[in-house]
């Protein structure tokens, strides 16, 4: 059944208790977004019990409506991988919103970071006639053709964390914006680097999967630091967001540009697992009391615990809690309602140290923001995804 109608009590049920919780805003600015990523470590942890709570509410109301209406609404989901803690972080939020005492039929296909194959999944849905198709796109170009392939079958389709580039046809996205990542890291590096007194940034990057907009962004907006600061970056090389990938790139730059380094930029927790096993291995230190400035993105749990102990210096937050949003989205298309076509998620600024309280940088839509810092402490590793 291609539309779910739901009752006004279910509706107004699931938009409350949603809105309470995941900590995403609708907005068509990154203005928004800046102004929720300055929520604090408390408000993102409550934002998390909150989005707990909000899912388990909409789940009593969402199975008695599927149970009164007799049907379920059936989504294929074209998951990036299995590659990293966030990874598994995104698949487990979507899962458990698109569960079945939600109300759904859930077709999940892990592409095990192959696009051909993230491609065919999506033409499988379709073939298949699900209601609704959910894409986490690994690389950000080549979906024009098959999104116009679900245009034609009526199947919308809502994309999450990662953008799609060379196409707009798709009925809504919802993830982080990526370049504002890379300039908040430059930013904070920039006030680090000048209150220690460094004057010299040689600065070494294992980026993410090439291609992806997460990549892409981070890249973007840390490299207008580069210019701008005049560091000296030596060297940029993928490490596919593996701790695998980090690790080989690390020993590979640990022989090439030995003593010539004091920073290095991780664009994933797992490449910088990698990054300090590789420079453990080669006697190089690293952290808050080490010759190496490390720099991390999307502080899940294990990424917040090396930023507690001092290993990593910052940790720019990538939320990965898109199932709520993406089930309140489907929600509303079943209910015949229009959506926002872009929902950024809220996300913190993690550091060890607490001298440093905010950064302030022109975000990727040229608004000066300033947005707090969050020194990291137990109760928020535990809080944390
Ligand atoms: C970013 C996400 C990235 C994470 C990595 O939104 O797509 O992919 O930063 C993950 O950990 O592998």
């Amino acid at each position: 059944m291609k539309k779910q109608v739901l009752s006004s009590v279910l509706c107004a049920t699931m938009a409350a208790a949603l809105l309470a919780g995941c900590g995403s805003t609708s907005t068509g600015s990154a203005a928004a977004t800046s102004a929720a990523a300055a929520a604090t470590s408390q408000a993102a942890a409550a934002a998390t019990s909150a989005a707990a709570a909000a899912t388990s509410a909409a789940a009593a109301a969402t199975s008695a409506a599927a149970a009164a209406s007799g049907s379920t609404i059936k989504v294929g989901f074209a998951q990036v991988g299995h590659e990293s803690d966030w990874r598994t972080a995104s698949t487990n939020s979507v899962q458990s919103a698109l569960s079945k005492d939600n109300g759904f039929d859930l077709e999940f296909v892990d592409c095990d970071n192959d696009s051909a194959a993230q491609l065919q999944a999506v033409r499988q849905f379709i073939q298949d006639q699900v209601d609704y198709i959910v894409i986490d796109p690994i690389v950000s170009t080549g979906w024009d053709t098959v999104l116009g392939e679900a245009q034609d079958a009526g199947i919308p389709v809502v994309v999450i964390d990662r953008t799609i580039d060379d196409s707009d046809k798709y009925t809504a996205w919802v993830g982080s914006e990526f370049t504002n990542e890379g300039l908040a890291a430059g930013a904070w590096l920039k006030e680090y680097t000048e209150a220690k007194g460094i004057k010299d940034v040689n600065v070494l990057v294992i980026s993410g999967t090439t291609g992806s907009s997460a990549q892409l962004g981070r890249s973007k907006g840390f490299d207008q630091y580069v210019t701008s600061e005049g560091w000296n970056k030596l060297d940029e090389q993928t490490g596919d967001f593996t701790q695998d990938g980090g690790q080989q790139v690390m020993e590979s730059y640990c022989k090439s540009y030995q003593g010539k380094f004091n920073v290095v930029v991780c664009q994933n927790d797992n490449e910088a697992f990698g990054a300090e096993q590789a420079m453990d291995a080669a006697g190089v230190s690293y952290g808050v009391d080490g010759d190496v400035i490390l720099i991390s993105f999307d502080a899940c749990t294990a990424g917040l615990t090396d930023v507690l102990a001092g290993k990593i210096n910052a940790d720019f937050q990538c939320n990965p809690l898109q199932g709520p949003d993406c089930a309140k989205i489907i929600k509303s298309l079943a209910a015949g309602q229009t959506v926002e076509k872009q929902t950024f998620m809220a996300e913190p600024w993690y550091v060890h140290d607490s001298d440093l309280t905010s950064i302030t940088y022109t975000n990727n839509a040229g608004q000066s923001v300033t947005e707090d810092l969050v020194p990291v402490t137990q109760d928020i590793v535990d809080a944390d995804y």
